[in-house]
């Protein structure tokens, strides 16, 4: 610990008291050293006098008061970003973030969304606060979008909606909800999830464990153990499930096989809780994305979903979503959605208006609708075409005779390579390119004419790198 000093002095007694900060950081009141007679100036040389009333408070310069604090180490997602930025290679090519690029490698703002906000402009629209629960426009909105405007948890008003921040802050929300409503409960996440879905519930005190859900053999679902999984698991959980495009694997089950996981769910009455982050972006489809959730919504079931609108309209940095609870009754539903609004108050007080609006222009709007959906197909196609692409590159290089059409068979933005840690380091240290440790590559943030030098780089460090890992055999 430096020598941290921090000094309260009464003006009255002219006496200071100065205490290393651990100690205090620690609650405790220790007197390092008390001396009388001299001004706080010139006792410390160092330190900046502030006075209040009758007691002046002097910190010395470059000490801190958060000395105790440890670096936290970076995202393993957005931290990606961060090292790219930091190579200065020409070659460097950031495949980390799940954030559609063009074929040019921009990022893109939907010709929609520009339209919206220029109708918002023209409108010349106020910023007032919107209500805790966010704009009415677009709860009713996104609440359609997913159930479909006929559904009966619709028309029975059985769905509480509240606008979150994106999807990260509408699944905080819903954690908050659990860990209040649901104490002990748990939560139940595949293996392996979006990282951020463990950091959500450490965060807010919610129990989590894993289901299988990746077989590395076949590079495909492991269907059996993620349903023993989900029968273990005690009666009443909250079986996290990713909508569409399930990240970071882009292995979705079949219909058939949604239909055995609501089984299990029902047998079980666990509570199904679906993170919705890619509907429209992974098929092309609203409706083809949200077949799970209204399959099992269809069951009867009470149950969670998280709504994000960062890929879909490409809304990332406004913050647009939502979480929505379809309960047993309209009765539940507006109590639910009464301590939705009171978890959210204390956290964030109501949410963003400027993506809201945006989303509500879009969807109120036939032929806004309609270039969005266009808009949705057009980033969706690229995808499936850069990915045909980086198949064709890597079957037509590796002479090995590895299968790598397993890539093809993936669904949305990511492709979950099986590459090991080692390997995929070796991708950013050797051949910069950014890709998360655990071998994801969004292939969204890929071009055409780049995936010839991908493939090199992901057949170099898969046939030269490490020891075969998980994922290797
Ligand atoms: N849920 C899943 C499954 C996600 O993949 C993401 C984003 C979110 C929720 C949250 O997104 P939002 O808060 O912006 O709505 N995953 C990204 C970005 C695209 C990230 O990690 O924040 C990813 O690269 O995995």
């Amino acid at each position: 610990m430096a020598s941290a000093m921090l000094s309260f002095a009464s003006a009255a007694a002219s006496a200071s008291a100065s205490l290393p900060v651990h100690e205090n950081l620690k609650g405790k009141t220790k007197i390092g050293s008390v001396n009388f007679g001299s001004s706080v100036q010139e006792r410390n040389p160092f330190g900046k006098t502030k006075h209040f009333g009758r007691v002046s408070m002097t910190v010395a310069v470059n000490v801190s008061r958060f000395e105790g604090i440890t670096m936290a180490p970076p995202d393993p997602i957005l931290g990606v970003s961060e090292a790219f930025k930091a190579d200065t290679d020409e070659k460097k090519l950031n495949l980390g973030v799940g954030a559609y690029r063009t074929e040019e490698l921009q990022p893109y703002v939907l010709k929609v969304v520009k339209k919206a906000e220029n109708l918002m402009l023209e409108r010349g629209e106020n910023k007032e606060y919107l209500p805790i629960e966010g704009l009415a426009a677009f709860n009713k909105a996104t609440a359609e979008l997913l159930f479909g405007a006929e559904n009966p948890v619709i028309k029975q008003q059985r769905v509480a909606t509240v606008q979150g921040l994106s999807g990260t802050g509408s699944l905080r929300l819903a954690a908050a909800l659990i860990e209040r409503y649901f104490p002990g409960a748990k939560v139940l996440i595949s293996s392996p999830t979006w990282g951020n879905h463990k950091n959500i519930f450490n965060d807010a005190r919610v129990q989590w464990s894993e289901y299988r859900y990746y077989d590395p053999k076949t590079v495909g679902l492991d269907f059996d153990g993620m349903i023993a999984d989900i029968k273990a698991a005690p009666e009443g959980s909250f079986i996290l499930l990713h909508g569409c495009a399930h990240n970071p694997t882009g292995i979705d089950p079949t219909p058939e096989q949604w239909e055995k996981i609501a089984d299990v769910i029902q047998e079980k009455n666990h509570i199904p809780f679906f993170d919705v982050a890619y509907q429209g972006f992974a098929s092309g489809s609203l409706d083809a994305d949200a077949a799970s959730v209204r399959l099992l919504s269809a069951r009867g079931m009470e149950l969670l979903v998280a709504q994000s609108y960062s890929k879909n309209l490409g809304l990332y940095a406004e913050r647009i979503g939502a979480i929505n609870v379809v309960c047993s009754s309209a009765d539940a539903a507006t109590r639910v959605k009464s301590q939705l609004k009171r978890l959210a108050r204390p956290m964030y007080s109501n949410p963003p208006v400027h993506g809201a609006k945006i989303v509500a222009n879009i969807v109120g709007d036939p032929a806004l609708f309609n270039e969005w959906k266009a808009e949705m197909e057009m980033m969706a196609g690229r995808i499936k075409n850069v990915r045909q692409k980086l198949y064709d590159s890597l079957s037509a290089k590796d002479k090995s005779g590895k299968d790598w059409s397993f890539i093809l068979k993936q669904i949305g933005m990511f492709s979950f390579t099986g590459l090991s840690k080692t390997q995929s380091e070796n991708m950013t240290k050797k051949w910069h390119v950014h890709i998360t440790k655990d071998g994801r590559i969004s292939v969204a943030r890929l071009s055409s004419a780049k995936c010839e030098y991908l493939a090199d780089a992901i057949l170099d460090s898969y046939h030269n790198v490490g020891l075969p890992e998980i994922g290797q055999q």
